[in-house]
């Protein structure tokens, strides 16, 4: 590996098999037991087999664990700071043993390792928590994952790769560390300073990255997370066309962008740790700890759950045993006196110091606010801006709820037509009668069957919201447990607006223009809602419409104004 030496002076560990012992393998994994990785396994199984993660051999059998979650270091002593574990079901524990081997596969059953397994062992998760992130608040992304995802046996032993997981995006700019080591070879890098991020670059960062390569004299190498970052991050294909026209600010003799895929724990002080083994791997010299590494956010008090600078002070107390050096930085600030950034820790008396949080970032993006020359790059931001629209070009959903006969329909069909008038998106109606008759044709009316009616609805109107487009769905939708449901799905995507029709059930009954609440009263339907099964009603839906005080005419112009309010139509 010429004059890149692994940690510790071991050789880079790629766990493929060759190309014979791969196809023996697969003609035998026919008979293994076989795991279905999840998306955060399979990043993990990636860099094992590809070596970014050497020493490891595999996913940590029990010994491992236990002393990498109380010394940071592996049974052999070597300085190993993240507990990289497979996770699965009970039922799966209880299908193998010991000595087993099984096949390890993708989402669409393709094999991609075969694990020889070790051991077998139920971890205590909350004390994991503790030891690894220093805490068991589950507002700590990964111990959300390790308490509300993670399967509770784990399964230790090493792996043995067969096929590289398929990408379809971005193939040309990723590059396993045999590969980036060759790339530095060929360009005759000798020293390489590392930035990892999980954010679109600013401005800040690009200062911060020249600094970096001229302190270290070295040349740059940028290697965003395009695995899995913090719930809520902008997705990677966004940041990646913004790393791109970012790029095109850099000496390209001394600058190359490479992506990692790596599922972050948000981890702080120890993910730099790992952070820096990893890009050790890859060939750098060099690795750049900044303000707050991988911190998570506040905890549950609002407290950060790592100090600011502590990831750099854990990092100096192993830098010699990590072989890398790390290239520390405080917070860059904009001087609009000197019309340049600077360290925090510089700034003179007199400078006029500007600033932009990311929170008031995000807000401007989102309403389509001003963003000032001096924060960003004006590529990145159009590209931003595509990517998250400002609230009226959103798609949202409007989810009516009520008895049947409250007028639900007449009212979702009027602001159907009303939108169509304003036309600004596409709008799809998904009213109860003509669900159950497309979508929900064998359901009936038990319980489980109507939650999974509003499933079926709530799909269809996330992936509408998704694009951008208007769903009005209009459902009896009794339950509020499955309300709560789509509404979680829907809001990340766009807009939710819940509208409770509350006429009352003696009203719907006086009405009964089906004749289905005369039916029920005879016992003739069973399970009728408002009769038989119960209405829960909402208690925090956007709007209330009470149809014996307003036409759906005026109902429908109602809710166009809340919608207006809301910022989803001008
Ligand atoms: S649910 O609970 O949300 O799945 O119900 P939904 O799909 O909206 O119901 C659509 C229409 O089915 C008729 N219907 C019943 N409603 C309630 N309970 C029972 N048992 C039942 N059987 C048939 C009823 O007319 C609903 O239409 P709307 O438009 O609400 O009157």
């Amino acid at each position: 590996m010429g004059a890149f030496k692994q940690p510790h002076g071991g050789e880079l560990k790629e766990l493929y098999l060759q190309e014979h012992k791969a196809d023996e393998e697969k003609q035998r994994a026919g008979d293994y037991a076989s795991w279905d990785l999840t998306p955060r396994q399979l990043c993990d199984l990636d860099l094992l087999l590809n070596g970014a993660f050497s020493p490891l051999e595999g996913f940590l059998g029990e010994a491992d664990y236990e002393k990498v979650c109380d010394e940071m270091r592996l049974e052999s002593g070597v300085l190993w700071p993240m507990p990289i574990t497979l996770d699965v079901s009970k039922a799966f524990s209880e299908e193998i043993a010991c000595g087993d081997t099984i096949a390890l596969r993708d989402h669409e059953g393709v094999l991609i390792a075969t694990m020889d397994v070790s051991d077998i062992w139920q971890p205590d998760k909350e004390s994991e928590a503790l030891r690894v992130f220093g805490t068991s608040d589950d507002t700590h992304p990964a111990v959300d994952y390790l308490f509300h995802q993670a399967g509770p046996v784990y399964l230790g032993g090493k792996v043995h790769g067969i096929e590289p997981p398929t990408f379809f995006d971005f193939k040309l700019l990723r590059d396993s560390p045999s590969e980036l080591r060759g790339r530095f070879r060929k360009l005759g890098w000798r020293k390489v300073v590392a930035f990892q991020t999980r954010n679109p670059l600013h401005r800040a960062h690009q200062e911060l990255t020249f600094r970096a390569a001229r302190e270290a004299e070295a040349n740059l190498l940028i290697q965003p997370v395009v695995g899995m970052t913090k719930p809520g991050d902008i997705d990677h294909f966004t940041r990646v066309r913004c790393y791109e026209h970012v790029l095109e600010q850099y000496p390209e003799q001394t600058t190359t962008l490479s992506l990692l895929n790596l599922a972050m724990r948000m981890a702080g002080p120890r993910e730099a740790i790992w952070h820096a083994i990893i890009r050790k791997n890859y060939g750098c010299t060099h690795f750049i700890v900044g303000r707050d590494h991988a911190g998570p956010g506040n905890d549950r008090n609002g407290e950060p759950f790592y100090g600011a600078y502590d990831a750099q002070e854990l990092f100096r107390e192993h830098e010699e045993e990590l072989d890398i050096t790390m290239v520390p930085f405080k917070m860059m600030v904009y001087v609009e006196n000197k019309a340049e950034y600077t360290a925090v820790d510089e700034t003179e008396p007199d400078d006029k110091v500007l600033e932009l949080s990311g929170k008031e970032f995000r807000r401007r993006l989102y309403e389509g606010l001003e963003i000032p020359e001096w924060f960003s790059f004006p590529k990145v931001v159009e590209e931003l801006r595509r990517a998250h629209p400002p609230k009226h070009e959103q798609g949202f959903t409007v989810f009516f709820t009520g008895l049947s006969g409250s007028g639900k329909s007449t009212i979702a069909n009027a602001l159907m037509i009303k939108l169509l008038e304003d036309g600004s998106r596409p709008v799809t109606l998904l009213d109860g009668d003509i669900v159950r008759k497309n979508l929900s044709s064998e359901l009936a009316f038990t319980k489980e069957h109507r939650d999974l009616n509003i499933q079926r609805i709530g799909f269809v109107a996330s992936e509408i919201t998704k694009n951008r487009g208007i769903a009005i769905c209009a459902p009896i939708a009794p339950y509020a447990k499955m309300r709560r449901q789509v509404r979680e799905v829907i809001s990340p995507l766009g807009g939710f607006i819940e509208i409770y029709v509350s006429t009352p059930i003696e009203v719907c009954e006086s009405r009964d223009r089906k004749g289905l609440y005369a039916k029920a009263r005879a016992g003739i339907i069973k399970g009728f809602t408002g009769i038989d099964d119960p209405y829960e009603e909402p208690v925090n839906a956007e709007m209330v419409i009470n149809t014996q005080e307003l036409s759906p005419d005026l109902a429908a112009h109602r809710i166009l104004i809340t919608l207006e309010k809301l910022g989803y139509i001008r």
